[in-house]
């Protein structure tokens, strides 16, 4: 993994630049989104590897961290990727996209996007482990520690009781995203074990590797799947508050 950087802080990097069709949408309308990734040569790419199962991972979250979205756009002709999206209030808003041009390095740039009218920023939770969300309660054990990789364990429970039938998704048992608060810088997780390797249970825990590159508060986006339907908890973490 590079230590420059982090993701999702640039619209343009390495010669690949993210260009969407507009960056204006109207709140609580569904649209057809719509972007291209330009490579170095100026042309959209359009050969991409997959990753986590897609080829490409689309990220929307309110710039105040209070809304998320993760989707899959398809890709059409020309390298145009399309995505039905919509903005749910009026806001400032960040997209990712998370993708490995073919013959390349991953990497995520990001784009603000607006959904205009009167709006109030929702304040960041303070740190906390547990997140309630569909009726199940997820509970996160372990630090993360800037500049380190460290190992992050959430718990999944439903009505007390430890659900160990989690079901697959984008590869894994769950798909974490973390963003730091104050400018969003987009981080990669990695899961700890795959389905069926042999030693990775479905469930109730899930180990995921973060490096975080500096102390302060992140937020924290959990993709678990369950009973046919995918749940997101979410989580603040402040980094760097304990001594080693
Ligand atoms: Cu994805």
């Amino acid at each position: 993994m590079s230590h420059d950087t982090p993701g999702g802080l640039q619209v343009s990097q390495g010669g690949y630049t993210l260009v969407p069709e507009t960056t204006t949408l109207t709140p609580g309308e569904k649209s057809e989104f719509r972007f291209r990734v330009l490579g170095p040569g100026g042309a959209p790419v359009t050969a991409y590897q997959v990753e986590h199962e897609k080829k490409m991972h689309f990220i929307v979250v309110s710039r105040d961290l209070g809304e998320f979205r993760h989707l899959h756009p398809e890709m059409t002709s020309g390298g145009v990727w399309s995505v039905d999206l919509t903005l749910p209030g009026p806001g400032a808003y960040r997209a990712f996209a998370d993708f490995a041009p073919e013959g390349g390095e991953a990497m995520t740039l990001g784009v603000d996007l607006q959904a205009p009218g009167d709006y109030r920023p929702a304040e960041l939770p303070g740190e906390e482990r547990t997140s309630t969300v569909d009726g199940y309660e997820v509970t996160l054990d372990g630090e993360l520690l800037p500049g380190k990789s460290s190992g992050v364990q959430l718990t999944v429970t439903k009505d007390g009781e430890p659900v160990d039938d989690l079901e697959p998704y984008l590869g894994a048992y769950g798909h974490l995203v973390a963003l730091r608060a104050g400018d969003l810088a987009y981080l990669h997780v990695h899961p700890d074990g795959v389905p069926k390797d042999g030693r990775t249970l479905p469930g109730p825990g899930i180990t995921f590797y973060a490096e975080v590159p500096s102390a302060g508060d992140y937020r924290l986006f959990l993709d678990f799947k369950h009973g046919g339907k995918v749940h997101t908890a979410e989580f603040t973490v402040r980094a760097g508050d304990r001594k080693e």
